[in-house]
């Protein structure tokens, strides 16, 4: 018998991962409150970190932190039960398949964005915070 299905026959409920996905570029509040909300729709929250590669191709700018250090801040979070790297965005079905996802949550800046994964787990988009973006922390930096 699989160990979910003995699980739910003896009444215990199996335990509900979420993964998502982002960069985390110079890590700030939004990226927090995204991933504070997420981990309380289950009982795991695994976190793709988009690699360095990835942003080359998606923003044509490498990010202002390294792979390795987002990578390290994102898995320091006690929010957070595991982090890998993304290397592409066209990936997203194998790696909810990999980590056995149960839902996936994204930004409503990605609203709509991934609903061809709904076959595959539950798809929620959460509202971004107000006011911030790793964009305009640059912005202010740069006319300091
Ligand atoms: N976010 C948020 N509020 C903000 C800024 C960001 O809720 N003020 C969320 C985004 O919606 C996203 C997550 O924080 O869900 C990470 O944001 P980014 O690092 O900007 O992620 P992005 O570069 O869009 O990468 O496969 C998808 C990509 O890897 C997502």
């Amino acid at each position: 018998m699989h160990l979910k299905q003995e699980q739910q026959e003896r009444g215990h409920r199996p335990a509900k991962r979420v993964i998502t996905f982002g960069t985390f570029d110079v890590l700030h509040v939004g990226h927090l409150r995204l991933l504070e909300r997420a981990s309380q729709l289950g009982d795991a929250l695994i976190v793709g970190v988009s690699s360095d590669a990835l942003n080359y191709a998606k923003k044509s700018r490498y990010p202002v932190y390294n792979q390795n250090d987002r990578l390290s801040l994102i898995r320091s979070m006690r929010y957070v039960t595991d982090v890998f790297v993304e290397e592409s965005l066209e990936l997203k079905r194998d790696y909810i398949v990999q980590h056995a996802a149960d839902v996936l949550v994204m930004g409503d800046d990605w609203a709509g964005k991934f609903d061809f994964c709904n076959d595959l787990c539950e798809v929620v988009y959460l509202g971004r915070t107000p006011s911030i973006s790793t964009t305009e922390i640059i912005e202010v930096i740069r006319r300091a």
